[in-house]
């Protein structure tokens, strides 16, 4: 018998400047593997991951996240807009070492939700496993109140919270477009 398909397929990309640890939060979460590139290509990188959902207690439905992640940073901004359009989620990573990469955060933010108002977004403090950090995690919470928007403290080299970060996201996203459908029926 042929097995079913998902019955979501959801966008999902990386928000953050360079190094943050978008590729490697993806590597850890698409191949548990940490420290080893795949090979930029010149553009976009997508990855697909399929998992299940247990979207209400004892309803697990199957979904794709489809993972786009940008190789390089764009300077072009509709290059970056045209790689956001579409997207149910995103992730915008910050680097906990680099207050720079934190105070850019909002200016992502205010270009994806240009692009995708209606998206879910989840703020990613990356890399606490580094005894350097500079960002407090205060800082990190009451941005992502002001936001309204989800926050989660994650290291790609240990692997802790990668994976609850994408599922969390992938289940506010799944439960926030059925409650879309169901307005519009
Ligand atoms: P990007 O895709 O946002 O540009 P990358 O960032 O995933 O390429 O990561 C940039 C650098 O940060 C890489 O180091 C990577 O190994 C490191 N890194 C990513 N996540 C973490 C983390 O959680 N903890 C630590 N300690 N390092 C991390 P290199 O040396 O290859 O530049
Ligand atoms: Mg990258």
């Amino acid at each position: 018998m042929e097995e079913e398909g998902p019955k979501y397929v959801l966008k999902m990309v990386a928000l953050g400047d360079g190094a943050v640890g978008k590729t490697s939060c993806i590597m850890r979460y698409t191949e548990d593997s940490f420290g080893e590139k795949y090979k930029a290509t010149i553009g976009t990188n997508i990855a697909l991951k399929n998992i299940d959902v247990e979207v209400r207690k004892g309803e697990v439905v199957k979904a794709q996240i489809v993972l786009w992640d940008l190789a390089g940073q764009p300077t072009y901004k509709d290059l970056r807009s045209r790689y956001m359009v579409g997207s149910s989620i995103a992730f915008l990573v910050y680097d906990v070492t680099r207050p720079s990469t934190f105070l850019n955060v909002a200016e992502w933010y205010r270009n994806f939700t240009t692009v995708c108002p209606h998206a879910v977004i989840i703020l990613v403090a990356n890399k606490v496993d580094r005894d350097d950090q500079a960002v407090p995690r205060e800082a990190g919470e009451m941005v992502s109140r002001w936001l309204d928007i989800e926050w989660i403290e994650t290291s790609a080299k240990t692997g802790a919270n990668v994976e609850k970060m994408f599922t969390k996201s992938v289940l506010m996203t799944i439960h926030k477009e059925d409650e879309r459908l169901a307005r519009k029926f």
